[in-house]
């Protein structure tokens, strides 16, 4: 009867974070509503992510819809449903979006003591193409309640309570962090429900998969480009790493957490500090992979230690298997 107990006792998101609270005596339930909250932007996000390819078959994506309204581009209604899901949830200060040049400070009669860091879709420039793409988003809890400012979302990854995403692809899939492990949720479209599927995943050791873009060969430095060499031709006498890279952030770090192996998207001389964002991109993916037992480095030092000047600063990233990382980092040391 294990498995008919299994099918019928479902561990929805929202009954595991509401145990992960009872754990903390304090806690009013205010990161259980935010996270409903979120999860409501998620579930929205999907619905029209799924509907864009068929948006487009009808003629609506990008052109003026029956009301004669221009249709919005999905990065910016995703990021319209986030801002006003957040906002309206009462539990939230400072908001941070890729999408939008400045924070958003939040009306002092719905302000709550979290902060959000948040790229509404990632990657979503592989919409029109169908590859997986995906939210990402970090959690800080305010300074000082009574003196908010442009600080309380400048503050070191470790200071993050919560970080995720959520990846729109064959199916929609939530993976989670609270500080105590991380879990894979997928909905169940038929019931609108996150279920547990991944229980506390840990990355592999080591892996046998690298992803970088190797378009950017010619511009990368001496260490990234050593370990690169090594994963093609190792002189161990180990079988080469297999490359894999989709191009979406979301799916490329959820390849490597479930399989194990390096992501990467190092500085080179176009761009000195890389690609990616240090707020809603390094950070919340480096949040979860030093919670399931890998790790994440800039080139420099800890992901997690980088104290962020700017909401849309970028940096280098080199994220994966523990053990992988490690050699990434004796190359930039040594
Ligand atoms: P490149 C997507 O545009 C994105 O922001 C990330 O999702 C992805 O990892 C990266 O850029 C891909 O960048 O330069 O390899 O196309």
């Amino acid at each position: 009867h294990e498995a008919d107990a299994q099918r019928t006792d479902l561990m929805t998101l929202t009954r595991h974070v509401l145990n992960e609270q009872s754990k903390h005596a304090e806690a009013r339930g205010d990161f259980t509503i935010l996270l409903s909250h979120i999860v409501l932007g998620c579930k929205f996000v999907c619905s029209a992510v799924n509907k864009a390819g068929l948006a487009k078959l009808i003629g609506l994506a990008g052109e003026t819809n029956v009301q004669g309204e221009e249709q919005k581009k999905l990065d910016v209604l995703s990021n319209e449903v986030f801002v006003k899901a957040l906002t309206s949830s009462g539990r939230t200060c400072v908001l941070v979006s890729e999408e939008d040049e400045e924070a958003t400070f939040v009306d002092p009669s719905l302000r709550g003591r979290y902060c959000v860091v948040f790229d509404p879709l990632d990657g979503s420039s592989n919409i029109d193409c169908g590859v997986s793409i995906g939210t990402i988003f970090g959690i800080y809890m305010i300074k000082d309640q009574d003196n908010v400012s442009i600080e309380d979302v400048l503050q070191p990854g470790k200071n993050m309570v919560a970080a995720g995403y959520c990846m729109y692809g064959s199916s929609c899939m939530l993976v989670l962090s609270t500080g105590n492990g991380v879990n894979g949720f997928t909905l169940d479209p038929s019931l609108g429900e996150f279920i547990l599927t991944h229980p506390d995943i840990k990355i592999p050791k080591k892996g046998k998969i690298y992803s970088v873009n190797e378009g950017n060969a010619k511009n990368w430095d001496v260490p990234t480009t050593k370990y690169v060499e090594k994963c093609k031709f190792p002189q161990d006498g180990s079988s080469p790493k297999s490359l894999r890279y989709v191009g979406s952030m979301v799916a490329d770090v959820h390849r490597t957490l479930l399989y194990g192996g390096t992501f990467l998207y190092p500085a080179d001389k176009k761009s000195p500090n890389g690609k990616l964002r240090v707020l809603y991109e390094v950070f919340p993916m480096s949040f979860l992979m030093e919670q399931a037992g890998g790790q994440a480095f800039t080139g420099k030092e800890r992901a997690l230690d980088l104290v962020p000047t700017k909401i849309h600063e970028r940096s280098p990233i080199f994220l994966g298997s523990y053990d992988d990382v490690e050699e990434i980092k004796a190359l930039y040391t040594s």
